[in-house]
């Protein structure tokens, strides 16, 4: 059975189930338990704070936990991260009043930053030379400004809107985060079995995220253009048509070259293009 520890409720919460859905995995019962178990998979989850988690699956009581990259980063325990998710993502930032002059990281020599990320924002300025007091509080950091608390705040954005409306611009970005899976460093044979299976469910989930089936007429002529662009999982399926000259082209594409790909294989004669959403994809 592996242990896996996740966000008991808050921003990681939801994707982290619907993450184990997407894997075909079905849990018990829900998070206010201290833990669940999958009665399809032998996988136990736990249910903790964010911050708790490194440590948990340092000392071994969890096998392995979904946790920000942030969290992980900072609480800097000796296990080693196996996968990003895709979800959760934010940045790790330095901001000022927006009134403040700013032109490079020296011009926070001297100043008060609060922060809930000493430990980073130390990194930082260490890295760039910079001598600032690091005044550590564990919640509402953007406030800390407004009510002369500190100078400048190092904390999570996602939209900016929090910073926006406590008058703070963004300066630096210190770290760009997403959710991952953090796993210890001495996991046995057989829960390193059982992990491998739980990648290879979360791999197929994230690459069906990434891509798109997609499929087309295109005139015979064309053909080797189109292939050309379409290099699929392996090569691209090409069925004639009943109509001479013409194919029927299926492949898959990656979301990130999609709308480069859709104006070349216009480019290229190709008509009646359909796309698909992959459920999942086994590469
Ligand atoms: O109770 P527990 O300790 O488990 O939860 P928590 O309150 O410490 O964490 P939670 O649920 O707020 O966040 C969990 C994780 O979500 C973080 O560690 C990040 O990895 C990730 N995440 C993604 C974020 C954000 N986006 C985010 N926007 N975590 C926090 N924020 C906060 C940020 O601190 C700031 O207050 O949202 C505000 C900024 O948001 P914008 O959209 O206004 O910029
Ligand atoms: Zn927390």
């Amino acid at each position: 059975m592996l242990k896996i520890a996740i966000q008991k409720s808050g921003r990681l919460y939801d994707s982290s189930i619907h993450l184990f859905k997407e894997c075909g995995i079905e849990l018990n019962n829900g998070h206010k338990q201290l833990k669940s178990t999958a009665f399809n998979f032998p996988l136990e989850v736990f249910f903790l704070r964010d911050d708790d988690i490194p440590q948990y699956v340092f000392d071994g009581v969890a096998d392995l936990g979904i946790v920000g990259e942030n969290v992980l980063l900072e609480k800097n325990k000796a296990i080693h991260q196996v996968s990003r998710l895709g979800f959760g993502k934010c940045r790790l930032s330095v901001a000022v009043p927006k009134g403040m002059e700013y032109h490079s990281p020296a011009d926070l020599n001297g100043l008060k930053i609060a922060t809930s990320y000493p430990l980073l924002l130390q990194q930082f300025l260490t890295a760039n030379n910079i001598l600032a007091e690091i005044h550590e509080i564990s919640g509402s950091v953007e406030i800390a400004p407004g009510i002369g608390l500190a100078d400048a705040i190092c904390d999570l954005v996602s939209s900016g809107s929090t910073l926006f409306t406590n008058g703070l611009k963004e300066v630096e970005v210190l770290l760009h985060s997403e959710a991952v899976l953090a796993v210890n460093h001495d996991l046995p044979a057989d829960k390193q079995v059982i992990l491998d299976k739980l990648l290879l469910r979360i791999n197929a989930v994230k690459a069906a995220r990434n891509n798109k089936y997609i499929l087309m007429n295109a005139p015979d002529h064309q053909l080797k253009n189109i292939a050309a662009i379409l290099p699929g999982m392996k090569s691209p399926t090409i069925v004639a048509l009943a109509e001479p000259g013409w194919s029927s082209v299926q492949s898959v594409v990656n979301e990130n070259d999609f709308w480069d790909v859709i104006e070349k294989l216009k480019e290229f004669e190709a008509q009646g293009i359909l796309v698909v959403p992959i459920e999942k994809m086994i590469v």
